[in-house]
């Protein structure tokens, strides 16, 4: 048998035997192994279901269809796009489809817990290409919605990213809103890292008051390694041709032909998300980040969270990623990340970034938080 077999039988062990705290990470149902692990692969679908370039698509468009159908059902959008590869592709197909190459985009700093693509400097497309201004957190590491507000009037910038990698507070979509109206930007929700809690009903939906919204489909949903770009009521109302413009740049704007065993293992996620055990799940992510962040508080340690399902816990000064190496070492499984304001900078960070989803799919419940806080604050203080 090929080795590479051999290490994924390694990985698989690896993966059940320690314990999974990097927030984007969880474990997917068999259901949708068994979809990424089809005869899909096979298939060339380049086009949207009905328009192929290719044919022998007749399944394949029932198949995607579901997979639109189920999805815009969860996240409750007019219209939904299932084909980016992944998150980073759905963002920079939207910066595509709605703006010119130099215009501002506006997306909060990678060191606050935003992402690499809602215009990090210099070394990203979003970053290169657009002219890109940041805002930042506060000392708590919470956005400062006025000063955003001053910040938005005075820049102007076309379009505003929401949406976060490292932030463990609630958002408030009514505040971006406002804001990005108030100076006529676009306003992109990317919902990756909360997916899953917002279609279980754990943080309110973007829905009503973002044009545009973007997601992975791992992460807190539990899908497949993949994104959607969403489309709402208030984004066609800005834009009637806002649909088309998107699609077009997802296909033949950024990518060639969709990956069909991810699109059959989203409907797969998004019917599994769509109901109470899901909601149970959600809730209980929330139940448990609550439990290890006040864990780590009862032991002395700075915690910034959580309203969400992860953490940036404090653990001196440059020591982030020695701490995440001991954890390793001791079968616990985190990354290292930036506190607000890290003096120490984003290559020798100050903090570890802990989220509960995958274990909370292990079954894990409080009482398992609790113990596993005072490890880890154990650790970090050795
Ligand atoms: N890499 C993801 C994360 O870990 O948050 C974001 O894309």
């Amino acid at each position: 048998m090929d080795k590479i077999f051999n290490l994924i039988k390694q990985e698989e062990r690896y993966q059940n035997s320690t314990i999974r705290l990097i927030p984007s990470e969880n474990f997917t149902s068999e259901a949708v192994k068994k979809c990424l692990a089809s005869d899909l692969t096979n298939k060339y679908a380049e086009g949207y279901p009905g328009k192929r370039y290719y044919q022998g698509n007749k399944i394949v468009d029932e198949i995607e269809n579901l997979a639109i159908e189920r999805g815009k059902k969860i996240f409750g959008v007019e219209h939904l796009n299932v084909q980016p590869y992944s998150g980073s592709p759905a963002n920079s197909a939207v910066l595509m489809a709605l703006l010119e190459p130099g215009d501002k985009i506006c997306g909060m700093k990678l060191s606050a817990g935003g992402h690499l693509t809602h215009g990090h400097p210099k070394i990203t497309f979003s970053g290169k290409y657009f002219e890109s201004v940041q805002y930042d957190v506060n000392e708590e590491g919470r956005i400062n919605y006025e000063e955003l507000a001053n910040f938005v009037k005075k820049e102007k910038p076309k379009l505003i990213f929401a949406g976060t990698t490292a932030y463990p507070w609630i958002l408030d979509w009514k505040k971006f809103g406002e804001i990005a109206d108030s100076v006529g930007a676009w306003l992109v929700a990317d919902i990756s890292h909360i997916a899953g809690l917002i279609v279980g009903e754990v943080h309110p939906s973007p829905v009503d008051y973002v044009h545009i919204i973007t997601s992975t489909t791992h992460k807190s949903l539990r899908g497949p390694r993949g994104a959607i770009i969403g489309v709402t009521k208030k984004g066609i109302e800005k834009d009637i041709d806002l649909v088309k413009k998107i699609d077009r740049a997802v296909f033949p704007g950024l990518q060639g032909g969709p990956h069909m065993n991810n699109i059959a293992a989203m409907a797969v996620a998004f019917e599994e998300a769509n109901g109470e055990e899901f909601r149970k799940y959600a809730q209980q992510i929330i139940v448990n980040a609550k439990a290890l962040a006040e864990s780590l508080k009862s032991k002395g340690l700075k915690v910034f969270g959580t309203e969400n399902h992860l953490m940036v816990v404090d653990c001196g000064m440059g020591r982030g990623k020695e701490v995440a190496i001991k954890l390793e070492e001791n079968g616990i499984i985190v990354n290292a990340n930036t506190i607000p304001h890290d003096e120490a900078g984003p290559l020798k960070p100050s903090g570890i970034r802990l989220g509960t989803p995958a274990m909370t799919t292990k079954g894990y419940v409080e009482r398992d938080f609790e113990a596993l806080g005072v490890k880890i604050a154990e650790l970090i203080k050795e």
